[in-house]
């Protein structure tokens, strides 16, 4: 109880850091609140010009009646997690705890290896990689997976905030020792334990063709998540170390309890910093263009760093399962990643939304539509924004148009903007 309690005080104390400062450039009503430790950097300041913008593009479908009641009085604000007071990350932390005891909803024949509404999700997305991966869906189908993991924590767990981004340049330099990942009681746990069966991430094709282990790669010891019980997966795509016990299913959906291991990795995080991001959305006018950079397709050359921040962003907590792109949102790391690219699409999308707003990439060359089921009243048999993101368990099907827009798309029900 004592130490409940000093937690909780300091927890206050700390958390009187995060200060609101000027809002110039956001709506009067929106609070800006950043943590002084964090200078803002170009990504952050260009989000912050891009504001008029986003403003001036939600009057214009409120004059057309097209906001489906989203505006800047209701919009919600996803926010970076060490601007979160200390309060505001221990409260999301727990609302995780909470959703991986919830009885999942998942069919127990199907996923034998689901434990809980936090499986539910993990289950989803191994079966399901190839349609939330491929080139028109990556973006948009993130976006609704996230929304409606955010939906489930508010909803069934008692959240009150929204689900936080992680802005990679911010703990580039030293992950290890990040709010983020640090492993203290408002971190989503450390870095594994030294297993020397762990060499890293091999990047064929690239120079380097490894993401250098950081030294970790075992099990998570400290902060919150040290007793999670991991169960689905790995599958055939893990990237983990021969450690990780083998699923009594092929396709991994059996039970597999075992510990979270990790390999909090500078080598990944050096591959996601500020310039790149930056560049990223500076650099690229056309949709085959940001994707491309963003996958780091073809490969930087003279780059020590040239992953691409998708590929970056996951291997900054990689192995088990994180490493496995079928299972890795059995790491709750996986959700802050997912959320940050969500962010840069935005701001990228809203530097011209009258052309980029619904801008897919390599829609003419690599049409994976048969994969995808049309939408009943779709008038356009070609038209990929009419293919319907069925989310089966998670949610309710929604066409893919409806996921590019979060200032009033999903019939409303999308309604948030980053600060
Ligand atoms: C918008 O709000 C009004 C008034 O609360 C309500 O009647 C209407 O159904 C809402 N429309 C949508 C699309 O949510
Ligand atoms: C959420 O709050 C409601 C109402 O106070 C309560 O009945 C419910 O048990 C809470 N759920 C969780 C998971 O704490
Ligand atoms: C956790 O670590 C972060 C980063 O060093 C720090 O700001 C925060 O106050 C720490 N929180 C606790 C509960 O120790
Ligand atoms: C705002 O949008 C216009 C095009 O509509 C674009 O030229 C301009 O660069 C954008 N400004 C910012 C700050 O994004
Ligand atoms: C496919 O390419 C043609 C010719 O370049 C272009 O007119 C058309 O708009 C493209 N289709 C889509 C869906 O982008
Ligand atoms: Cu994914």
């Amino acid at each position: 109880m004592a130490s409940w309690t000093a937690l909780v005080l300091s927890a206050l104390f700390l958390g009187a850091q995060a200060t609101t400062i000027s809002n110039t450039g956001y709506p009067p009503n929106i609070q800006v609140i950043r943590n002084p430790a964090y200078p803002l950097d170009v990504v952050d300041n260009l989000a912050t010009d891009t504001m008029p913008n986003v403003t001036a593009w939600l009057d214009k479908k409120i004059a057309a009646g097209k906001n489906n009641n989203c505006t800047m009085d209701n919009v919600a604000v996803r926010r970076e997690w060490s601007d979160l007071s200390e309060e505001q990350r221990q409260e999301y932390v727990a609302a995780v705890k909470c959703l991986m005891k919830l009885p999942p909803k998942t069919d127990r024949d199907r996923f034998p290896g689901a434990l809980s509404r936090f499986d539910d999700f993990v289950a989803f997305h191994m079966t399901h990689a190839m349609q939330l991966h491929d080139n028109i869906h990556l973006f948009g189908a993130h976006k609704y997976y996230v929304w409606l993991y955010e939906q489930a924590l508010r909803n069934e767990c008692n959240y009150t905030g929204y689900q936080p981004y992680m802005n990679y340049d911010r703990y580039a330099q030293d992950p290890i020792n990040s709010p983020l990942l640090n492993g203290n009681a408002s971190s989503l746990g450390g870095n594994g334990e030294h297993d020397p069966a762990y060499r890293g991430v091999p990047q064929p094709g690239r120079t380097p063709n490894i993401i250098k282990s950081g030294g970790g790669g075992g099990c998570v010891k400290s902060g919150p998540f040290s007793d999670m019980v991991v169960s689905l997966g790995p599958t055939s795509m893990s990237t983990g170390s021969s450690s990780i016990p083998k699923n009594p299913r092929r396709d991994g959906t059996g039970s597999n309890p075992r510990c979270l291991r990790r390999d909090v990795n500078v080598n990944a995080a050096m591959g996601a910093t500020a310039d790149k991001a930056y560049s990223l959305i500076h650099d690229n006018d056309n949709m085959d263009d940001f994707y491309n950079q963003l996958l780091g397709t073809p490969p930087p050359k003279n780059d020590p760093y040239p992953w691409g921040i998708h590929t970056a962003g996951h291997y900054i907590a990689p192995v088990d399962p994180g490493g496995d792109p079928n299972t890795s949102p059995g790491d709750p790391y996986f959700y802050f990643h997912h959320t940050a690219l969500d962010r840069l699409w935005w701001i990228w999308q809203m530097q011209d939304p009258d052309k980029r707003l619904y801008a897919l990439a390599f829609v003419n060359t690599t049409m994976t539509m048969p994969m995808h089921r049309r939408a009943a009243d779709a008038t356009d048999a070609t038209d990929p924004m009419e293919s319907m993101v069925d989310m089966e368990w998670l949610g309710p099907p929604i066409k893919l148009k409806e996921t590019h827009d979060q200032l009033g798309g999903n019939g409303g029900a999308f309604c948030y903007i980053y600060v």
